[in-house]
């Protein structure tokens, strides 16, 4: 039985979002590209082990302190990690307990999560027992856990509460070649880019895309891609009368991996409801995932 699932990281700036993802990415970081990473790309880490694979994302930069945490912005926030199949709430240790769960409380999030307690390298044990205390007397999380990211502490055990609740699924992304896969990984982020770009905010931050083909030929690449919607009226939404949205989506998108690839491109969209993409093993096993 495999599970794989999509692991939304949420909290305030410098709770330790991206300290976590390396420690539990590790090197794999290592793969993206500078060229995209200085551009646009938000950084989104994807562990697979034989039993399961979690895909990671930061929020997306709404977290920056640049930014006031107005209620659209909470709108976006909450949206993505509704998307989540699990949300991961991170603050630090040292931070106001009573602050960080009304931010919390205030997503009203209905899909499950886990408060993860950060730096707890910082705190005496006393305090540490204390506060973990607090958080499961809250009563609203799946789970509390403690680590100190920075020095790896506590990784293992947030992995395996972690897949604790992640659904059974077949894996989305391909788990072997590293190259290839994170070529498809920023051609997939490509085009949730212009997703972003074309459509409000309610689309983009309900939509995954997943690379399903991946073809070198001789003057061109053959790309397949399938964005997978929550929703029918999504779905809808991204084809556009006539097929008219899906189109300009896969001329902008093509005209930016051309330039990253340095190929001509021949790209091919889909568009797909996610839970019965999920449970059609089948349709999955033909695209070789
Ligand atoms: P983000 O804004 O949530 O992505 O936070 P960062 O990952 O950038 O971390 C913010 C700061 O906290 C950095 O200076 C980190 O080195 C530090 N930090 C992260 N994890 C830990 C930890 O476990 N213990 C301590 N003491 N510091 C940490
Ligand atoms: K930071
Ligand atoms: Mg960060």
């Amino acid at each position: 039985m495999f599970k794989a699932g999509f692991v939304n990281i949420f909290g305030k700036p410098n709770a330790g979002k991206s300290t976590l993802l390396n420690a539990i990415i590790g090197e794999k970081l290592a793969i993206i590209s500078p060229k995209v990473q200085t551009t646009r790309h938000r950084i989104t880490g994807i562990v697979t082990e034989p039993e399961y694979q979690i895909v990671f994302s930061d929020t997306p930069g709404i977290i920056d302190p640049k930014y006031k945490m107005h209620e659209k912005m909470m709108g976006a926030v909450k949206s993505a990690l509704e998307d989540a199949d699990l949300a991961l709430l991170m603050f630090d240790a040292k931070d106001n307990l009573d602050e960080n769960l009304a931010l919390f409380e205030s997503l009203r999030l209905k899909a499950p999560f886990i408060l993860v307690i950060n730096k707890d390298d910082l705190l005496m044990k006393e305090d540490l027992d204390a506060l973990v205390e607090k958080c499961k007397a809250w009563g609203k999380a799946k789970a509390v856990v403690t680590i100190a990211a920075i020095q790896k502490k506590g990784i293992k055990e947030l992995m395996k509460t972690i897949v604790d609740f992640l659904p059974e699924s077949l894996p989305f992304y391909p788990e072997d070649t590293l190259t290839d896969r994170s070529t498809r990984f920023f051609v997939a982020e490509m085009i949730r880019e212009k997703i972003f770009h074309l459509f409000d905010e309610e689309i983009p931050y309900h939509t995954a895309v997943v690379v399903t083909q991946f073809q070198e030929k001789n003057t061109l690449t053959k790309i397949t891609a399938e964005i997978i919607v929550t929703r029918e009226t999504q779905k809808a939404i991204i084809i556009g009368e006539k097929g008219k949205s899906i189109r300009e989506l896969g001329t902008q998108a093509r005209t930016d991996i051309e330039k990253f690839l340095e190929r001509k491109v021949f790209l091919e969209l889909f568009v797909k409801v996610r839970n019965k993409w999920r449970d059609n093993e089948n349709h999955l096993r033909e695209y070789g995932l």
